[in-house]
């Protein structure tokens, strides 16, 4: 067989302009590739929800590589062992009911999870804000190319309409910080102090529709609320993602 350049280039242009094609329309978008967006979106595939996954790094991951003080270990507690089990990853219990786990291994295995469910992932893609019509519900993202908004360039973006919106940017809470800047009736507080017995067992009721159509989990859920942090534990943004994932399934009747 001989190897054809160009023919490379068609399959990688037909196949992903096809793909973005497709996903114009979709039922949920998860804004954030970290611990909770990856759940959530994983957990939303497998319902045989069509869900993309934007990520404005090259990396999937968010924040979970680096482990504790750039140590690649991350510790997850009890309630959310099960999780640990779901997607097949390995752990050791260091004191009864904190298991350490590899945090590359961690990542890998979620992606992975994601992957087979079915999860469609748009990585170099930043969401740049959110569409809101007369109905008031957030109905869509405005996207570009992260080298785009790096680099400062004038270029317009392209907009995605999807059903629900789940905001998974981590500390910042992005996308609700979009629809606060611009009047939006919501409030984002900003993450509190660091503790994490409070901020591990507050985060699932944090972890909800904040404005019509956009639904927040993992840090992006503590930041809205104006709670605690809780360092390198992340058992709650497993958890969260799983719960974001139901509130979504049954906002969608699925
Ligand atoms: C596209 C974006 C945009 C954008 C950001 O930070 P993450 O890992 O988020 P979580 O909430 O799943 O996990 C938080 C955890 O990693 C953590 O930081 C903890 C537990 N900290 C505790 C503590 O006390 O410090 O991932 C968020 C992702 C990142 O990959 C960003 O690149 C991405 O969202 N992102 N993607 N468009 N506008 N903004």
């Amino acid at each position: 067989m001989t190897l054809n350049e160009v023919t490379i280039s068609r399959a990688i242009l037909e196949e992903q302009h096809q793909t973005f094609l497709d996903y114009l329309e979709m039922d949920v978008a998860v804004v954030g590739g970290g611990p909770s967006g990856l759940a959530c979106a994983t957990l939303l595939a497998e319902k045989g929800i069509k869900c993309a996954l934007i990520e404005k790094k090259l990396s999937i991951g968010g924040g979970m590589w680096g482990g504790g003080m750039m140590f690649p270990r991350i510790v997850v507690q009890e309630e959310a062992r099960r999780l640990l089990d779901r997607f097949g990853i390995t752990y050791r219990e260091f004191e009864p009911g904190y298991y350490v786990t590899k945090s590359v291994e961690t990542v890998a295995k979620l992606t992975a999870a994601a992957c087979d469910a079915g999860v469609e992932f748009f990585n170099l893609i930043t969401v740049e804000d959110v569409m809101i019509h007369g109905d008031g519900r957030v109905g869509g993202l405005v996207i570009n190319w992260t080298p785009v908004d790096i680099s400062g360039l004038h270029v317009d973006p392209l907009t995605v309409a999807c059903t629900c919106t789940v905001d998974a940017t981590g500390h910042d809470a992005m996308v609700a910080r979009m629809i606060e800047r611009k009047g939006g009736s919501l409030q984002v507080k900003g993450e509190s102090f660091m503790w994490a017995e409070r901020a591990e067992s507050q985060i699932l009721n944090h972890t909800r529709e904040v404005f019509p159509g956009l639904f927040v989990t993992g840090m992006a859920a503590n930041a809205v609320a104006g709670e605690c942090r809780m360092g390198p534990i992340f058992g709650g943004m497993l958890l969260s993602g799983e719960r974001a994932a139901e509130l979504v399934a049954e906002r969608l009747g699925r």
